[in-house]
C-alpha cells in the first residue's frame, strides 16, 4: 500500500495518531474493516472502535472483542493492540483463518484522557481524568465495573491509584466498554483485555478465589497462548485467577465481561515490562508486540475450534 501509515511499531503514539490509524484502515480497506466512534471520554476525546470481518458480508457471526489503554501508563497495551490490527487487516491473508467464522471488535484504548495525559504531564498516571474531589482526579477503570464492586482490592479514597469511583460505571470510558460487551452478548465469545505488565494470563475471578465453575474453557484458552509464547520466544507467562495467581480485585472487566455479559472466555493478559516496568524502549516495541501477537493469535486460535 503506498498511503504512509500514522503509526509504526518503533515508537509510541499519541491518541490522534492512533484515531487516524483506524480511519486509514477503514478508508484503504473498506470491505472490511468499519470504524466507529463509539462515544467520547470525560474530555471529549474519540473513543474509537474498529470492526474486522473478512468482507464475505455475512453478518451476526460470532465475536472476539479486545481493548488495551484502560490503564493509561501501559503504554506497550494500545501499541499491541494496534499491532493486533496490523496483522487482521494489513496482513490478512495469513490470518485469514481467524477470520471465516469470527468478527473482531477492537477498542485501542478505553481511557485516551489518562493516556494522553501521560504523554503530557505525569508518566506514570493510570486512572481516568474525571475529577473526583477538589484534591484528586481520576477513578480505576479496572475497578469500576457493576460485579462485586468495590468489595476487595479497590480504594475508596479517591486520590488512591485503584480508586473504585463514585459509583460503579461512574466513568464515560467503563459506561461504554460496558454497552459494547452487552450489545455483544450472545455472539460475543471471546474477551480479551491487555493490560502491563508482569507476564500473566488472568481471568475470573478477581472478585473471590473461587473459581468459576468452568475455570477449565479459560484455562485451556489461556495456556494455549503461554504455550504458543514459550515456545517462539521463551517468554514464561503464568496463567491462572486473577486472584489466585496475582491478586484479588474486584470490579474489572474481565469479571463483568464473563459475570454479566456472559462471554464464555475472558481473559486479561499482562503484558511484558522491558527494563523499566510501564515503560519499554521503542526498540522492544516490535519484539513485545509480535510475541504478544503469537499469544493472541494462539488463544483466539483455541477460541474458534471450539
Ligand atoms: N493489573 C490488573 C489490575 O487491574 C487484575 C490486574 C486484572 C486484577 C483483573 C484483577 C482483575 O490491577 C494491572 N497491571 O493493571
Ligand atoms: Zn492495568
Amino acid at each position: 500500500r503506498d498511503t504512509k501509515r500514522s503509526i509504526s511499531f518503533t515508537a509510541f503514539h499519541r491518541h490522534d495518531e492512533i484515531n487516524a490509524y483506524l480511519d486509514e484502515l477503514a478508508k484503504a480497506y473498506p470491505s472490511r474493516v468499519t470504524v466507529k466512534t463509539a462515544g467520547k471520554s470525560y474530555e471529549n476525546r474519540d473513543l474509537k472502535t474498529i470492526t474486522i470481518s473478512n468482507g464475505d458480508g455475512k453478518s451476526g457471526k460470532n465475536v472476539i472483542f479486545l481493548d488495551a489503554g484502560i490503564h493509561a501508563r501501559e503504554w506497550i497495551a494500545p501499541a499491541a493492540a494496534l499491532y493486533v490490527i496490523y496483522q487482521l487487516v494489513e496482513n490478512f491473508v495469513a490470518n485469514a483463518d481467524l477470520l471465516k467464522s469470527y468478527d473482531w471488535v477492537i477498542l485501542p484504548v478505553v481511557n485516551p484522557d489518562g493516556y494522553e495525559y501521560t504523554h503530557t504531564s505525569s508518566r506514570m498516571w493510570r486512572k481516568t481524568r474525571k475529577p473526583v474531589s477538589s484534591a484528586c482526579y481520576g477513578t480505576d477503570g479496572n475497578r469500576n465495573f457493576d460485579f462485586h464492586w468495590g468489595e476487595v482490592g479497590a480504594s475508596s479514597f479517591s486520590c488512591a491509584d485503584t480508586y473504585k469511583g463514585k459509583t460503579a460505571f461512574s466513568e464515560p470510558e467503563t459506561q461504554l466498554v460496558r454497552d459494547l460487551l452487552l450489545s455483544l452478548q450472545g455472539r460475543g465469545k471471546f474477551y480479551l483485555t491487555l493490560h502491563s505488565y508482569g507476564n500473566y494470563l488472568l481471568y475470573p475471578w478477581g472478585w473471590t478465589s473461587d473459581l468459576p465453575a468452568d475455570w477449565r474453557a479459560h484455562d485451556e484458552v489461556a495456556q494455549a497462548g503461554a504455550a504458543a509464547i514459550k515456545a517462539s520466544t521463551g517468554t514464561k507467562y503464568t496463567v491462572g485467577s486473577s486472584t489466585n495467581v496475582l491478586y484479588a480485585a474486584a470490579g474489572g472487566s474481565d469479571d463483568y465481561a464473563f459475570g454479566v455479559a456472559k462471554f464464555p472466555v475472558s481473559v486479561t493478559m499482562e503484558l511484558p515490562a522491558g527494563g523499566t516496568g510501564f515503560n519499554p524502549s521503542t526498540e522492544q516495541i516490535l519484539p513485545f508486540v509480535t510475541e504478544t501477537w503469537t499469544g493472541i493469535r494462539a488463544m483466539a486460535e483455541k477460541v474458534i475450534q471450539k
